[in-house]
């Protein structure tokens, strides 16, 4: 039967440019989705570039002003994967244009800005998304299960660690295409705002909200050169970060990144203690969800590895046959499913826009801890 239409419209050629089309692309071979998403308009204000990306990924129309994209009566969607600096402007556009959005993390520069966007999605009442894809992968979305059964019981300890090493050289310079995620202007935060949204995302994902945090943050490297120019500039966001937290639940929790773990390429961590047994994961094993159940016969008793590749297992069924890995362009599909099937049933399935302002909060609450060296409460979304 033939499916609705969706429109799309995608602004930013990038790394998570690339991601979203390739999801738009392949979520309806592989899921049977109520809509069928349309590529009908990739936007960037590089107008080569959006035209090689445009024709390599089977975009319809290329577009250099995304304001004129954006007041298309048939555009139904817009994604945005632009730097984080130019989220605020493209969603109170879109808001008031009555637009879906799709938008990849973090929502904000900051708290502030991630309020005024929401009240104008809310007010503009349409569905909104936030491409947190980790939650998407099989086994992130077992542990997710497993916890909602209540096979952990009471929950105490959260242990992450999101870990890279690309920065590690003096040589890296800031800002530009390939590194804004380096200029503080442009990306509000360093590993906080981009690696440490995940692990908050899935901790409240899991776990619930959080109630106060203390942090320390360090900047490693002073200087560095800024793109397109040969000046060394001062380096404002954070290369590492790490923090405590207590969630409202009772839980603790315990979080750590950098862009300093010599070998640690994209190392996203977590474990999850409770009563009754115990979870860990390794993006760097991602097909992999340990569990261990304190109710097993003691003699047996031991860490067991899921293999999450079974048709059994979150998303499974859609792929291929057991054994058969799937990995990081797939969780971006397997995002957009969810997205799609809520579109279809009004079943929230997906982190709103909403959701990522909670973890925008906890963000601002870290680094503000970490400025005053002192704990400090998370304020509600
Ligand atoms: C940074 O290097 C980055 O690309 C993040 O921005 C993504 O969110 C993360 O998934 C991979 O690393």
């Amino acid at each position: 039967m033939a499916k609705k239409k969706l429109n799309i419209g995608l602004i930013g050629c990038g790394f998570m440019g690339k991601a979203h089309s390739n999801a738009y692309l392949k979520v309806g071979k592989f899921f049977n989705v109520p809509y069928e998403p349309v590529m009908k308009v990739i936007c960037d204000s590089n107008a080569e570039k959006a035209r090689c990306f445009g024709d390599n990924w089977g975009w319809q129309e290329v577009e250099t002003d995304w304001r004129k994209m954006v007041a298309r009566d048939d555009i139904d969607v817009v994604d945005i994967c632009t730097p984080n600096n130019t989220h605020r402007e493209i969603v109170l556009a879109c808001a008031a244009a009555g637009k879906i959005m799709a938008l990849e993390k973090p929502l904000a520069m900051d708290a502030a800005e991630g309020r005024e966007m929401v009240a104008a999605a809310e007010k503009a009442g349409k569905p909104t998304m936030v491409w947190f894809n980790y939650r998407r992968v099989p086994a992130a979305s077992l542990a997710k299960q497993i916890i909602d059964e209540g096979k952990l019981g009471r929950i105490f300890h959260y242990r992450a660690k999101y870990l890279q090493d690309y920065t590690i050289s003096p040589d890296v310079p800031q800002g530009g295409d390939a590194l804004w995620r380096l200029d503080a202007k442009v990306a509000g935060s360093g590993v906080t705002g981009d690696l440490l949204a995940h692990s908050i995302d899935m901790a409240t994902w899991f776990i619930g909200p959080m109630a106060r945090v203390c942090a320390m943050t360090e900047t490693f490297i002073k200087e560095r050169v800024m793109a397109g120019s040969e000046k060394k500039m001062p380096v404002t966001i954070d290369d590492a970060c790490a923090f405590l937290a207590r969630f409202e639940n009772g839980a603790l929790g315990t979080f750590e990144s950098t862009r300093y773990a010599c070998g640690r390429k994209n190392q996203n961590t977590f474990e999850v203690n409770g009563e009754y047994g115990s979870l860990a994961f390794d993006l760097e094993t991602a097909h992999e969800l340990e569990y261990f159940n304190h109710a097993d016969p003691i003699s047996v008793r031991g860490w067991r590895t899921i293999q999450t590749w079974d048709s059994k297992h979150p998303y499974m069924k859609n792929w291929w046959v057991p054994g058969c890995g799937i990995g990081y362009e797939h969780w971006h599909i397997n995002a957009l499913a969810d997205f799609l099937e809520s579109l279809g049933s009004g079943k929230k399935l997906c982190p709103d826009f909403r959701d990522a302002l909670g973890t925008q909060i906890v963000c601002d609450a870290v680094l503000e801890s970490a400025k005053k060296e002192k704990w400090v409460a998370v304020a509600k979304p």
